[in-house]
């Protein structure tokens, strides 16, 4: 397993490459091009950018999160091939540094969806909250504006301003498109950019819908175990994989990672590792890694990762907000740090105990 770390990109993000360069572990930044509007060409001179700052304090650039499907390629509107064909001419440029791993998701309008962006915790810090009867019920258009409120100017992936503004267009154009009609749309999509991947040696993840549900009556075909088979047949190659997010995925209860992990195993190129707890009313919040603290067990699944000789990328997803820390929601340093060093624990103690030698 290769430890990432998401980092937004200089002058974008409060945390500093030098800070992550202290947390044990961590190889390589999972970076994209924010400011990039979803469907465009990415210009060189930016990715090399990135690169040389990364070099300069030793950091692997081999895992890009997000290069974002433009959505005339979700709806399948004539206006795709233009798209496609930038999004190929990006894969070429990234494979140009190096680039190892492109996570990208395939959810209509929104990227992942919560309704409350710092929910107290009982012990101070605040967190990510999902409230399902708040979603099941309010306007979506409220909803962008609580978002955009909580981030205080922050650019959020998934929650562009600029793309938001057209949301009832966005509905509008979503109105007749249903879940099949996603899955043609996808298999199109793949069918023209994984041959691009294959060639330029670049690893494809699909990012699972977050939450794992359709929400506002839009289609969300990313969701569990039997999507995720079905995915990977669309187009059965290896650069055809997955980003495992446990806390994505893990939201639907009936939605078990470990074996998940198991059964896709070669085919997950990116594992994002993260804790939800679920209340029995459909809410849920996203808490510390510790197995203890929610309601996936984070040992069992790090131990399925180590069990299966996982080779691939790995980042801690999410962490609650910390010690009055001023973040971007979800993307603090402390909890992604401590997270880290507890996927670590269980891997080294998975690796010790392999080996034969002996827990003192
Ligand atoms: C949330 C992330 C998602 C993810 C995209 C991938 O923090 O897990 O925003 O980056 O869905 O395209």
């Amino acid at each position: 397993m290769k430890m990432t770390f998401r980092w937004y990109g200089e002058g974008n993000d409060s945390i500093t490459l030098e800070q992550i360069r202290q947390i044990p572990g961590v190889e390589g930044i999972v970076w994209s091009l924010h400011h990039m509007a979803a469907g465009e060409e990415w210009p060189m001179e930016e990715i090399l950018k990135v690169k040389e700052t990364a070099d300069r304090h030793g950091f692997n650039i081999d895992v890009v999160e997000s290069v974002n499907v433009h959505e005339d390629i979700k709806l399948g509107l004539p206006t795709r091939d233009k798209y496609i064909e930038n999004y190929k001419r990006t894969i070429e440029k990234l494979a140009k540094v190096g680039v190892k791993v492109i996570c990208y998701n395939f959810m209509p309008v929104f990227d992942w969806t919560r309704t409350d962006l710092f929910r107290p915790m009982a012990d101070g810090s605040t967190a990510l909250f999902y409230e399902k009867a708040k979603v099941d019920n309010v306007d979506p258009m409220e909803l962008v504006d609580n978002v955009a409120k909580g981030v205080n100017g922050l650019t959020m992936p998934g929650w562009e301003p600029e793309r938001l503004k057209h949301l009832k267009e966005l509905f509008k154009a979503y109105e007749n498109v249903t879940e099949e009609d996603m899955w043609n749309n996808l298999k199109y999509f793949l069918e023209a950019i994984i041959p691009v991947a294959e060639i330029n040696d670049i690893k494809m993840a699909i990012h699972p819908d977050d939450p794992p549900w359709p929400i506002f009556g839009l289609p969300r075909i990313i969701t569990n175990k039997e999507s995720l088979r079905r995915f990977l047949k669309l187009v059965d190659n290896p650069y055809n994989g997955l980003t495992l997010c446990s806390g994505s995925l893990g939201a639907n209860p009936d939605n078990n990672i470990v074996e998940m992990v198991k059964e896709f195993g070669p085919r997950i190129h990116f594992a994002h590792i993260r804790n939800i707890k679920h209340f029995e009313n459909g809410d849920f919040i996203e808490t510390s890694h510790r197995a203890c603290d929610g309601s996936l067990d984070i040992v069992e699944i790090v131990k399925a990762y180590h069990d299966i000789g996982f080779k691939g990328y790995a980042r801690p997803d999410h962490g609650r907000h910390l010690w009055n820390e001023k973040c971007r929601p979800g993307y603090g340093l402390y909890d992604r740090a401590l997270g880290i060093m507890y996927i670590l624990g269980i891997w080294d103690t998975c690796e010790k105990v392999n080996q034969g030698g002996r827990l003192k």
